[in-house]
């Protein structure tokens, strides 16, 4: 099926664009009440992700409503440790929790490589559908959670703010952790190849924890996995998101990702001098613009669009949309991007 809005996968692999493409991460589940009423008719988020036709029908709202030049297929980075054996529930107003984590050497032998037919048939059925109904009009995204991140949930068995846990278990068991990293890492590759051969246009990998790991650590503990990821895929163009992982880019750079993703505490023309001109960029507004007027929003969306320079750049935001963040400011975001990128 041909694409008749590839400004996304043009601007991935560096190629000439009329305009800067536009999309946001977390754009699909968080503040549209078109998907609020979706949500409403099932248990929760887990059954709404295990129902292909639902999952694609709130994977394309953004797109019908928003007018995004890419979908993102809806679902979540933990359904990886689920498929190897790790299931999580996903706690009203306050994210997913694991009622068993990973402790022992016996607890990362249990585990499974993830069997993506036989566990996740429904994210690949969801991708199915979404590219039959998307009909072309533009790019569907796939996606995983880095191995660290994923690493970083499944040991501590919810979100933290210092994943502390997670981080001690890198210090006191080097060993183990590069056995349990190992496992998540040929899951990922697994599922990123089936999500590709379902019909995803792109996949992003999201180490959403980057930040809180130390240089060396990240040197050790992420940076390796993501470069298997990388080399394994090779049909799609790639994007490596590494929040808050400032020190990073001279190692990220080194990889086979095309594009790589800023958050908002980062500076697009210091990254520019330290990844070189054969990355794409994306990024990297701050998601509290958005709570601001729509002058506001023009004003610090044309001086992004400045900063990341015409080519090269997919414009996004720095981290996902907030879920009480208006829909129409969300909007005035992607109209500012179309009408100040033309060339
Ligand atoms: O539009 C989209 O992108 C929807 C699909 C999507 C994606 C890409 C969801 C649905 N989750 C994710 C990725 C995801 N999930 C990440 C990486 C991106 C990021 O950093 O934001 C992470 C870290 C998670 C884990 C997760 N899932 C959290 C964060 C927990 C923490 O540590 O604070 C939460 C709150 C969820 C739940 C979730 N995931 C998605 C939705 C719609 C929801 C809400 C659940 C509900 O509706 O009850």
């Amino acid at each position: 099926m041909e694409l008749k809005n590839d400004l996304l996968l043009r601007a991935a692999k560096g190629e000439k664009v009329e305009r800067t493409p536009v999309w946001l991460m977390r754009q699909a589940g968080r503040i549209l009440p078109e998907y609020r009423k979706v949500r409403a008719s099932v248990s929760g988020f887990i059954e709404l992700a295990q129902t292909p036709e639902l999952a694609a029908e709130v994977t394309i709202q953004p797109v019908d409503i928003l007018d995004v030049d890419a979908a993102i297929i809806f679902s979540d980075i933990l359904v990886i440790p689920e498929a190897m054996g790790l299931p999580y529930e996903m706690v009203e107003k306050k994210g997913p929790r694991f009622p068993e984590t990973i402790k022992s050497k016996a607890d990362v032998e249990k585990l499974r490589v993830a069997d993506v037919e036989e566990s996740l048939s429904y994210v690949t059925k969801a991708i199915e559908i979404t590219k039959k109904e998307l009909n072309g009009r533009v790019p569907l995204i796939g996606f995983a959670g880095a191995p660290w991140t994923i690493f970083a949930y499944m040991v501590e068995g919810s979100g933290s703010k210092t994943f502390s846990k997670a981080k001690a278990m890198l210090y006191t068991e080097p060993d183990l952790s590069h056995q349990l990293l190992s496992k998540i890492t040929d899951s990922t590759i697994a599922y990123l190849k089936a999500q590709i051969k379902a019909g995803a246009d792109l996949v992003q990998v999201f180490d959403s924890w980057a930040g809180i790991l130390s240089h060396e650590q990240y040197k050790e503990f992420s940076i390796p996995y993501l470069r298997k990821i990388a080399d394994a895929i090779q049909d799609v163009p790639k994007t490596i998101f590494a929040k808050d992982a400032h020190a990073a880019f001279p190692d990220l750079s080194k990889l086979d990702y095309q594009t790589i993703g800023l958050d908002w505490t980062m500076n697009p023309i210091e990254v520019r001098k330290a990844v070189g001109n054969n990355k794409t960029l994306q990024g990297n507004l701050d998601p509290c613009v958005l709570y601001a007027d729509k002058e506001t929003i023009k004003r610090h969306t044309v001086r992004m669009l400045e900063q990341f320079g015409s080519d090269r750049h997919i414009a996004n935001l720095g981290h996902g949309v907030y879920p009480d963040i208006n829909p129409d400011h969300v909007k005035y975001f992607i109209e500012a991007v179309k009408e100040y990128s033309v060339k």
